[in-house]
Formats: structure tokens, sequence, C-alpha cells
């Protein structure tokens, strides 16, 4: 007997069963009722989308390059704005200036960030929101090195113990230019925060801090290269440095941070935001 022979068999013997009562009835009522709440409660059970497969890349590696998110429409009056900041009379820097070429330059929050700041949470709320649904923002800045600026020594912005459990901070950084590994991109060490690689991290004397960097190169490392109006996305724990830029160009990225399930700001970090929104920060879904 073929399949569809035994199908309509079995219905058959279904109807002459159910036809000649209210049986039927119930038992369709019934059924609408399971699927009612079955329907009800996988919605209950299911309050973010499925991961995406970048966020499970950040979450696996500490972090990841999301190419081409803003246009040069938006990276241009962006990169105007950094720059103006260096003959603003209101520049303030962060701390990670030094002598080797860098500057961390905090970057007003104006209509421009705040349009730049909803574009990009967009782009990354469906992968970010299982750690906080509305975070804080806690720095609006910048980072500029100059052509040929030595290479930073591995470090990372906060110490993994340093953040309590179920809390998350992560940058996010907007490539100004085109940028190849000749520029000193951001170079991070996969996994490092949640394993630890003992080979960068031996002590730097602090009077070689500037060019420390250059004998630190003995472990695997990802360079975040990328095209105009990429975005760079790591968690504040992962190792990372400023590579070394022996291109003659200058390397730009507007950058800013997000605290996730938490308002304390976690020790280590610069916290490069304007002044006033230090002590009463922000939350990103105000700039939606
Ligand atoms: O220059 C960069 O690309 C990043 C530098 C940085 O993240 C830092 O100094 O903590």
């Amino acid at each position: 007997m073929h399949n569809h022979h035994l199908i309509r068999a079995n219905l058959s013997i279904f109807y002459l069963y159910f036809s000649n009562n209210m049986d039927f009835i119930y038992f369709l009522l019934l059924l609408s009722a399971i699927f009612i709440v079955y329907a009800a409660l996988r919605k209950t059970h299911e309050p973010f989308a499925a991961i995406p497969p970048w966020a499970t890349h950040l979450d696996d590696n500490g972090v990841i390059t999301l190419p081409n998110v803003f246009s040069e429409n938006d990276t241009k009056p962006l990169k105007a704005l950094v720059y103006n900041q260096v003959e603003s009379k209101s520049l303030r820097l962060g701390a990670i200036n030094n002598r080797s070429r860098r500057l961390d330059m905090i970057v007003p929050l104006n209509a421009l960030t705040k349009s730049i700041l909803a574009k990009a949470w967009r782009s990354i709320k469906d992968g970010i929101s299982k750690y906080d649904q509305n975070p804080y923002v806690i720095e609006c800045s910048s980072f500029v090195n100059m052509p040929y600026s030595d290479p930073q020594t591995w470090h990372s912005d906060v110490l993994p113990e340093d953040m309590p459990p179920g809390t998350k901070l992560f940058s996010i950084a907007i490539l100004l230019e085109d940028t190849d590994e000749s520029m000193g991109p951001l170079e991070v060490i996969p996994k490092s925060h949640i394993r630890e690689i003992h080979a960068h991290q031996r002590e730097c004397n602090p009077k070689l801090e500037h060019i420390c960097g250059y004998f630190h190169d003995d472990v695997k490392y990802t360079s975040c290269v990328g095209s105009l109006g990429s975005m760079i996305v790591w968690d504040a724990t992962v190792q990372h440095r400023s590579g070394a830029n022996r291109s003659g160009k200058v390397r730009s990225m507007f950058y800013f941070s997000i605290l996730c399930g938490t308002s304390v700001i976690p020790n280590g970090i610069t916290h490069s935001i304007e002044k006033r929104y230090r002590n009463k920060p922000l939350r990103i879904n105000q700039f939606l």
C-alpha cells in the first residue's frame, strides 16, 4: 500500500469517529488552545532575536571588524570634527597621549556624533542587547596616530577581574580613512579576554614605554584593517595595542564605549568623554 492510501484510510477512520458527535468540535478547540499557549510560551522565552554570527565571533575572540557600516558621507564630517578639535578652545585630551605621536582627543557629543552613535548602535544592537538593552555611553573620543608613531605595549583597558559578572564594556571605533597594516592599525590578541596568554605579558620598563611594543611581537595577533567607514567592536578586557605606523599617513578613528549591565565605571578605563557626562552618563537609546 502506498503512503497516500494509508493517509487517506486513516483520515476516513478519523472522520467516521468524530463526525457524529460534538467531540470533534471539542477536539479542534483543544488543539487551538494548545497551539495558542505554545505560541505565547515561545514568545515569552525568546526575548531576543537569534544571535548574529558576528556577535558570536566577538564573544569568542574579543574583537570583530564590520566592514562598510558607514559611508563617506558619514565619515567626512566626522573626520573634520575630529581634526577640528586640534584648534578647538574646548580641546580636552584623554589619558592615552604620549611622546609616541598619538592623541586621544575627546570629541563633543553633538548632533553629528549622536547620529553616528545611533547608527552604530542600530547596527550592533541585535548582538549586544543580550548584555544590556540600553547601555551607558561612557566614552566619546578619537585616536589619532601620527605617521611613524611607535606601537603601544599590549594592554587591556580593563582587567577581566574588574568587570563584575554579568557586565561588559565594549569600545566601538569607526575608521576615518582606508587603513592597512603599514598604518599601525589597532592590533588585538584574539581570545585574550577569556584565556591567559603569558607571552606578551612581560613588564615594560617605563622608561621604554613608548618603544616597548617593538619587542612584543612574539604573539599571534589580528590587525583590524579595513576601508573607511568600517566599524571595529572590541571587548575592553581583550589585550590590544595601537600598532607601529610605518606609513607616512595619519591613521584616525572615532570611538565610543558602551557599558553593559552596570552604571559603575570600571577601574582602568580612561573615561574619555566630555566632563559633564562623566557623573551623569547617558544611555544609548536616547540617541535613537
Ligand atoms: O590606537 C588604537 O587603535 C587603539 C588604542 C587603544 O585602544 C588604547 O590605547 O587603549
